[in-house]
């Protein structure tokens, strides 16, 4: 038997010697670096718009959205302050546009969603066409598409945006640019790329004008509910989700954009969902009703009562359970494609 004291005085002064060359021990590391099932350090939270909505309208009047160039409150997960990230990949943050402003143009790598939240009158504008927001619409910024927000209605407007900052961040791939003009010249009427992809049709001959990214960058709240609503009289639901469509990009079936998934579904009055978990963490905006959401992982087991307008995120492969005594509608992305595509996506659902 070899005595303890010489082997750990040794492999001190291995560690101590190699130091300076930069290297290190992979046995000290291993069980953290593969472990049995993601450890993510994220943790769920909820945010309650009601508690927020002060900070953003305090926000309003402390910073002029173009001096602010994107007015935007970050959802920082509580376990990742000051990295600008609700989860590991994902960013989400709610933006303030008040009447008479404009988001001057910009471009970057990263894609971006947004999710309209209170308000409308304001629109986006991506590659020369407007999209006028309202409230349960799904709005796309293609990645390295310009894009400048304005609102020339009367109250305020919010929506959460989405994007994938920390995974372009990891990947160290992004790129950004601003317009010489604050707002970018209109070159299309508004409701164009609707008519040309909108209704399972496509212009016989075009190229996809973003690449990977849906050419739809608008998918209005009225279609996507009366869809829910349509299945919810007419289909049955599903025990674990309730009736849940994912957007999709009409070229190709698969997600709006390469690296988030978008979703929207509607739990029917009384329901209670099974359990369940999924390697892609998820942010949830409420669109309308109440409902509880259940997590457990980390060692924790936390319960929230939502509203109208909350955020919350539910962490990679923590089990959670919905429920609505009274029925609404959630809208939800992740960075699932990223998963599928690398070949690593897993989803569990337990009885
Ligand atoms: C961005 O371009 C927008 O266009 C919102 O509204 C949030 C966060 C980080 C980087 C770019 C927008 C953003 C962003």
């Amino acid at each position: 038997m070899n005595a303890p004291h010489p082997t750990a005085a040794l492999r001190a002064q291995l560690y101590q010697d190699m130091d300076p060359l930069n290297l290190t021990p992979l046995w000290e590391v291993l069980h953290a670096l593969v472990p049995p099932q993601p450890a993510t350090p994220c943790v769920p939270a909820l945010w309650r718009y009601q508690d927020v909505r002060p900070f953003l309208m305090r926000a309003g009047e402390s910073i002029t959205a173009d001096e602010a160039v994107r007015r935007v409150l970050i959802l920082e997960n509580p376990a990742l302050r000051g990295q600008s990230a609700i989860t590991q990949s994902l960013y989400a943050g709610l933006q303030l546009i008040l009447p008479g402003e404009v988001a001057p143009s910009h471009r970057h790598t990263q894609s971006a969603l947004r999710f309209v939240v209170e308000g409308s009158g304001a629109y986006t504008a991506v590659d020369g066409e407007r999209a006028t927001m309202q409230p349960g619409d799904f709005i796309i910024t293609p990645s390295r598409a310009w894009h400048d927000h304005g609102h020339e209605g009367a109250a305020p407007v919010v929506w959460l945006d989405g994007l994938d900052i920390p995974m372009v961040r990891f990947l160290d791939a992004g790129f950004a640019e601003n317009a010489s003009t604050k707002s970018q010249a209109v070159s299309r009427a508004q409701g164009t790329s609707y008519a040309r992809f909108g209704h399972n049709m496509a212009p016989v001959r075009h190229d996809a004008p973003f690449g990977a990214t849906s050419p739809l960058f608008s998918y209005p709240y009225a279609r996507s509910r009366e869809a829910l609503e349509h299945l919810e009289r007419d289909a049955p639901g599903d025990a674990w989700d309730g009736i849940k469509l994912r957007y999709v990009n009409p070229l190709t079936g698969g997600s709006p954009m390469p690296t988030m998934s978008t979703f929207m579904q509607k739990l029917p009055a009384g329901f209670s969902g099974k359990p369940w978990r999924q390697t892609d963490g998820a942010v949830y905006s409420v669109a309308e009703g109440h409902g509880e959401i259940a997590i457990e992982g980390g060692g924790q087991s936390l319960r929230f009562d939502f509203s109208p307008r909350d955020h919350f995120v539910i962490p990679s492969w923590h089990t959670a359970r919905l429920s609505s005594k009274r029925g609404c509608v959630l809208f939800s992305y992740s960075d699932r494609p990223v998963h599928q595509a690398l070949g690593i996506h897993r989803e569990e659902r337990l009885p």
